[in-house]
C-alpha cells in the first residue's frame, strides 16, 4: 500500500493467484468488463492465450477527500514461468485465490495454495485473502468444505471464500468487494487507515 498525503491518494495492490487454467485471467477481465474497462487490462500472454507473465490493470475510486487506486494483477499458472510469480506477488495487500473446482484437478489447487503459503511464510496468516471456487457451472466438482478442511482454514485470519463462474462473471464483483473489505478491515486493525482520518 502507498499512501500519498499530498495528493490524498491511497494505492493498493491485489493479486489473483491460483493453479494453471483455473480462471485468473477470465476473472480479472470479467471485473474490468463490469467497470466498463474491458480494454484496460494489459495481458502478456502467448499465442494460445496462456498468461506468460501477468495481467495488469488499475481501477480508481474517489470520494471528496481521497482517491483510491487499486492495482490488480494475475499471476501465470504455468510452472514454466514460475519465476515470475513471487515477483508479481511483491508488496501485495490482498490475494484472490482462484481455485479450479473440477474434481480431477483438486490436487493442483492444494499444490498452488501451498506454494502461496511458502512465499509468505507466517505472513500468510494475516494477509487478507479470499478463495474463489471457480467453474461452478461444470459437473464433477469437489466440495469447498473438503478443500477448506485440507488447508486448515481456521488457522488463517482475514480470510473468506466464495463460489464463482468467471465465464459468466457470476460472483466476480462480490469477490472484489469482499477482498477490499478484508483489506480495509485489516488496515483499520493495524490503525493505518484510522490515522488518516
Ligand atoms: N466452464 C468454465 N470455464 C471457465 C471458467 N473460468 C474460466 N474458464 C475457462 O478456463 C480456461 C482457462 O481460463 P483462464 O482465465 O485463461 O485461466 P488462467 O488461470 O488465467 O490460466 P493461466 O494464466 O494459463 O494459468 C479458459 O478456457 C476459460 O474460458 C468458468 O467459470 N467456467
Ligand atoms: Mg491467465
Amino acid at each position: 500500500m502507498i499512501i500519498d498525503q499530498l495528493t490524498r491518494t491511497i494505492q493498493l495492490k491485489i493479486c489473483y493467484f491460483g493453479p494453471a487454467l483455473s480462471g485468473k485471467t477470465t476473472s480479472i477481465k470479467a471485473l474490468f468488463n463490469h467497470f466498463g474497462k474491458k480494454d484496460r487490462v494489459l495481458s502478456i500472454d502467448s499465442s494460445i492465450r496462456r498468461t506468460l507473465f501477468f495481467d495488469y490493470g488499475t481501477i480508481n475510486f474517489e470520494n471528496q477527500q481521497w482517491h483510491l487506486k487499486i492495482h490488480l494483477y494475475s499471476t501465470t499458472g504455468q510452472d514454466f514461468y514460475i519465476i515470475t510469480r513471487p515477483v508479481t506477488l511483491q508488496a501485495i495487500d490482498g490475494i484472490i485465490f482462484i481455485a479450479d473446482s473440477q474434481q480431477d484437478v483438486y490436487y493442483r489447487n492444494l499444490t498452488s495454495w501451498n506454494e502461496l503459503c511458502n512465499y509468505f511464510e507466517d505472513a500468510i496468516i494475516n494477509l487478507p485473502k479470499l478463495i474463489a471456487f471457480n467453474k461452478q457451472d461444470l459437473p464433477d466438482k469437489f466440495s469447498p468444505a473438503v478443500f477448506l478442511e485440507n488447508i486448515n482454514y481456521f488457522k488463517f485470519k482475514n480470510i473468506d471464500f466464495k463460489k464463482t463462474i468467471a465465464l459468466s462473471s457470476e460472483g466476480i464483483l462480490d469477490c472484489f468487494e469482499e477482498i477490499l473489505s478484508l483489506v480495509f478491515k485489516h488496515l483499520y486493525k493495524s490503525q493505518i487507515v484510522a490515522a488518516l482520518q
